[in-house]
């Protein structure tokens, strides 16, 4: 039996979100689990369990919900990505610092027992080794977005040593997934590209096809997350935020699985700015830390993803209106 937690989950109708939040809710229960966004619920968030309306940046109505309902666990997921923070980089910085800062100041003050914050492989730039990128590699980023993600691991390690806060992070790498739009990421095409090949057959890359980037799917980057947040708090180490790998893979080798299942599909390539900060990023990552201490292991491989991403996008519309984190 899980314990009882009250979990407050923000950026509820993002890509993770979307997903994490009905885990949370199978798996604590459906009126345990409170997801919160910016703007007006999805029907995946509100339908099937409690949905409030929360600017995270607004610290009183944050303090407010999380008094008014006990919350115990936060799972602060609002965020800009990489290439939306780019176009409005101050906006970008403001929000992903001045958001975290409010949920582990509510945290140490409301003496919550756990939150989780994504961080991400943007955290790496041109100083870090693009094979096999160790845990702790230089972290000198080229986005505001990784800037804003390096800021944010230091700050969940300061909570945690200078006030015991038990806060617990995963870089993920991009995400893939058909439950709801990425939003704002450089790796984005990766959801894209399955849209577009079971409507069109068709793809208009914006990357060039040899950019190698670590991916995950996204019943992984779930696991992993419930997987870290369940880990007796010996066994973590690191209180930054883990690496963590899935399948690393070109536009290029991803289009000739797809073309397996749809033969006439076809894909040009015309780099755009996201080009740049693809080629700041690692294309793979060295994530022993998480499997040795809490046992992470990822179970889809590019097939394998990829026959359940067309399987998926085949039967159900992707909704449009939600929140990029
Ligand atoms: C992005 O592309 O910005 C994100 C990320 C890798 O954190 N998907």
């Amino acid at each position: 039996m899980a314990d009882k937690q009250m979990i407050l989950v923000t950026g509820a109708c993002g890509q993770i979100g979307t997903e994490l939040v009905s885990a949370l809710r199978v798996k604590y229960g459906t009126q345990q689990v409170i997801a919160t966004d910016i703007r007006d619920a999805t029907v995946d968030v509100s339908l099937h369990g409690p949905y409030y309306r929360l600017d995270v940046m607004d610290k009183d109505a944050l303090y407010k919900l999380v008094s008014q309902h006990q919350v115990t666990h936060i799972y602060h997921l609002a965020a800009v990505l990489s290439a939306t923070g780019e176009k409005s980089p101050l906006t970008a910085w403001d929000l992903n610092m001045r958001s975290l800062l409010n949920v582990l100041e509510v945290a140490r003050t409301e003496k919550l027992k756990q939150v989780f914050w994504p961080s991400s492989i943007a955290v790496f730039g041109a100083k870090a080794p693009k094979e096999s990128c160790p845990q702790y590699a230089l972290t000198v980023p080229s986005t505001v977005y990784g800037i804003s993600k390096v800021a944010g691991e230091q700050w969940c390690q300061y909570y945690h040593e200078q006030y015991g806060l038990d806060v617990r992070s995963i870089r993920y790498p991009g995400l893939i997934s058909y439950s709801a739009k990425a939003g704002g990421g450089t790796t984005d095409y990766a959801v894209d590209i399955f849209q577009q090949a079971v409507n069109n057959s068709y793809y208009h890359c914006y990357l060039l096809e040899n950019t190698r980037l670590p991916m995950l799917y996204m019943p992984d980057a779930v696991r992993a997350t419930l997987e870290l947040m369940d880990a007796p708090a010996e066994k973590i180490s690191v209180r930054t935020s883990y690496n963590l790998a899935g399948i690393s893979f070109t536009p290029q080798e991803l289009a000739a699985v797809i073309t397996d299942y749809i033969p006439d599909f076809r894909i040009d390539y015309q780099p755009d700015k996201r080009q740049q900060i693809a080629e700041s990023w690692p294309s793979s990552i060295d994530d022993r830390q998480a499997r040795e201490e809490w046992g992470w292991k990822p179970a889809f491989d590019i097939k394998a993803m990829t026959a359940d991403m067309l399987l998926h996008t085949e039967r159900e519309v992707i909704s449009t209106d939600c929140l990029e984190s």
